[in-house]
């Protein structure tokens, strides 16, 4: 699949000049491009989705990230890339395999190749969904994926450490929270990373003059926290917003017989028992 178009009117003096945002028509990709702008003189924006109409700073290309070809060309003359396409939630492993596996090995095959300098992965609490909510992890806690989702975020990490030991190839792993327009559950209180502190995050993990091979967890300022950025303080992220505005949605109960419920003693809550799943029929 190869829909490509060049509508960019490129503008000297931005700190890049060319950026690729994949998943550019997913959920956090929309809330993205806005900001993009004015980072980079030239936008290329991806997705398996049509992209729809195009910005004047952007370039789009329609591909399925597991088309190794087509991600070679996608990665030519990207000076860094904010990975947050593929499938963002459980689904059966023959899918999960294509895009959130060979597509990501597509693409740091593609970027190490092309000499890309970084790439942003949006990783995962997933990857650590099997914590008990009894516990803070920092980015040193073992791996504990709570699904197979969760399993290729593990991958992608590995990955990513993989390419910046062998080659250089910096990454900030992004293990984001639950980023939505507001909380849609009590669990969601304390995963909860607004739309504008997933930016301020973003700003972070791509302007830091060095990040190596970093993770950090992207949540905002929530009252209660599972997680402990203090090992990712180079990155110098502050979240400005808090769940707290949404805590009325969500009348506290006492507690009940419903914390032997692996969706409630586990931090990845429902994701805990959505897999395996079959495979497509
Ligand atoms: P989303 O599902 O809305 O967007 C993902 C985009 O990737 C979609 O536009 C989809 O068309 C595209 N995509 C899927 N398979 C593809 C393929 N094979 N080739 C090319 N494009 C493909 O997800 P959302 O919420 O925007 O999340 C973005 C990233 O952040 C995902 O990687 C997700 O796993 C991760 N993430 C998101 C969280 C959230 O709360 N929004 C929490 C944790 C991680
Ligand atoms: C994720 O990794 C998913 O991409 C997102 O859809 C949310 O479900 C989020 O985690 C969460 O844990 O709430």
């Amino acid at each position: 699949m190869s829909e490509r178009s060049m509508n960019h009117d490129a503008k000297a003096g931005k700190p890049f000049r060319r950026l690729l945002l994949t998943g550019a028509v997913g959920n956090l990709g929309r809330q993205l491009r806005g900001a993009l702008a004015a980072w980079a003189e030239v936008v290329r924006v991806s997705d398996i989705a049509p992209l729809g109409q195009l910005a004047e700073h952007e370039e789009g290309i329609v591909a399925d990230l597991a088309d190794r070809d087509a991600v070679y060309r996608m990665l030519e003359g990207v000076d860094a890339v904010i990975h947050l396409g593929g499938i963002s939630v459980e689904a059966p492993f023959d899918a999960l395999m294509e895009s959130n596996i060979r597509g990501l090995y597509n693409l740091y095959s593609a970027a190490q190749k092309h000499g890309v300098k970084r790439v942003l992965y949006a990783s995962s609490n997933h990857a650590v969904g099997f914590h008990p909510v009894t516990e803070v992890v920092d980015i040193d806690a073992p791996l504990r994926p709570d699904c197979l989702y969760g399993v290729t975020k593990c991958f992608g990490e590995a990955l990513s450490r993989y390419y910046y030991d062998r080659f250089g190839l910096e990454t900030v792993c992004m293990r984001i929270g639950s980023s939505f327009e507001a909380p849609k559950n009590p669990r969601m209180l304390v995963t909860y990373l607004s739309y504008r502190d997933f930016i301020e995050l973003v700003r972070c993990a791509l302007f830091t003059n060095r990040v190596g091979h970093a993770i950090v967890y992207g949540v905002s300022d929530n009252r209660v926290k599972w997680v402990d950025n203090t090992k990712a303080a180079f990155l110098g992220f502050r979240p400005q917003d808090s769940s707290m505005d949404y805590e009325h949605l969500f009348p506290v109960a006492a507690p009940s017989q419903e914390f032997n419920d692996p969706t409630q003693r586990f931090q990845g809550g429902p994701f805990v028992l959505a897999g395996p799943m079959e495979p497509d029929a």
